[in-house]
């Protein structure tokens, strides 16, 4: 499946120094993943999940096996990016390919480091980044309405409801919303992804703030808590030079050097975990003695869709999920007690997979 992650933000906030540091470090931590860059600005991070390893050491599994999201580092946004300024258009297509944004705001001050507008002030920066993706949803809305006029006079249902939509997210912009504050009907929600409106990915606000602040924040970033709390969204505070020095050190001094910060884990963690919420994801498990492995499914996901993340063949033949809870894989000390205290299940077609499932699958070939 592979979910992808844009960090966006103005010039000089922070985002490349957030991006290296998050890749550096998922690529020591995740030793036994092969870890890839794929190209200089993307980059695929193990999610961290202390269940995974507890698995394994029940298990005595020889590899472990975490799941990955993808991050994406989107230079180019400034004021009049819709109108072209800056890398204009490509970093829209940039965009558009994610499936949810981290938005960094500049939080620290630093007379060295210069900013675009020339003041620190993380709640205007963010409006100025959202007009523009705002301008650019209008744009396209706009282009794509007109070219849809002469499908509906032909009685196309698909260009109706793509405009109905399209129509919608119109009316919240021009209102001064972003298009994922329209509600949108289940039947509606998969046409809605397609459009791909810059506005209606969900968004993550990340305040970089100063080395000495990570652990309690500052105004600023408490003013940026407050501004995404009355949009429904949510934020994380972090400071990217600290994430840098940390992807820098083994294991043993990163916590240390955490500990001497006051900070429990590493911002990276709280980030991409937060990214998984913020996508509505789950983590299901197939564990054996050659490996124990996570893999990343939509929250409400079936079994034999599920089963389609590890290979479309196990979707196309499924038969069944021999099933086990997490809490009963651990609890009972592993897949033999579970079975013998009747704790695993055979689970068909319409079962909904649960965060934690440890799960094998039977298909036909
Ligand atoms: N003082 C300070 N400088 C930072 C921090 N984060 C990034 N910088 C500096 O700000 C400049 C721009 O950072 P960069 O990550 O390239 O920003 P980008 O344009 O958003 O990718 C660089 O000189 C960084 O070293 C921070 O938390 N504190
Ligand atoms: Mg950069």
């Amino acid at each position: 499946m592979g979910f992808k992650m844009g960090i966006v933000g103005l010039p000089n906030v922070g985002k490349s120094t957030l991006f290296n540091a998050l890749t550096k470090t998922a690529a020591a931590q995740a030793a036994n993943f092969p870890f890839c860059t794929i190209e200089p600005n993307v980059g695929e991070v193990a999610v961290p999940d202390a269940r995974l390893d507890k698995l394994a050491a029940i298990a005595g599994s020889k590899q472990i096996i975490p799941t990955r999201m993808t991050f994406v580092d989107i230079a180019g946004l400034v004021k009049g990016a819709s109108k072209g300024e800056g890398l204009g258009n490509q970093f829209l297509a940039n965009i558009r390919e994610t499936d949810a944004i981290a938005h960094v705001l500049r939080c620290f001050e630093d007379g060295d480091v210069t900013h675009v507008e020339g003041r620190v002030d993380p709640v205007a920066d963010a409006e100025t980044i959202d007009t523009e993706l705002m301008l650019a949803d209008l744009e396209s809305i706009e282009k794509r309405r007109a070219g849809l006029v002469r499908k509906i006079k032909g009685n196309d249902k698909d260009a109706a409801q793509q405009d109905r939509l399209l129509a919608a997210a119109q009316e919240a912009i021009e209102n001064g919303n972003p298009a994922r504050t329209v509600d949108v009907d289940a039947d509606d929600a998969k046409a809605w992804r397609m459009l791909q409106l810059l506005t209606s990915k969900p968004v993550l606000y990340v305040c970089n703030v100063g080395e000495s602040e990570a652990a309690e924040g500052t105004a600023l970033s408490a003013k940026v808590g407050e501004m995404a709390a009355a949009q429904g969204n949510s934020h994380v505070v972090i400071s990217a030079q600290i994430e840098e020095e940390i992807s820098q050190l083994e294991p043993e001094e990163a916590s240390m050097f955490l500990e001497e910060m006051g900070l429990e884990e590493a911002g990276l963690d709280r980030l991409i975990r937060a990214g998984y919420d913020l996508l509505h994801l789950e983590t299901y498990f197939t564990v054996g003695p050659k490996e124990a492995r996570a893999w990343t499914i939509k929250a409400g996901t079936s079994a034999p869709k599920a089963a389609g993340v590890i290979h479309g063949d196990f979707e196309k033949g499924f038969i069944r999920a021999e099933t086990i809870a997490y809490d009963d894989f651990v609890g009972l000390g592993g897949e033999g007690p579970a079975k013998e205290a009747g704790k695993m299940r055979a689970e068909g077609k319409s079962y909904t997979v649960k965060d934690g499932d440890v799960l094998h699958f039977l298909f036909n070939t």
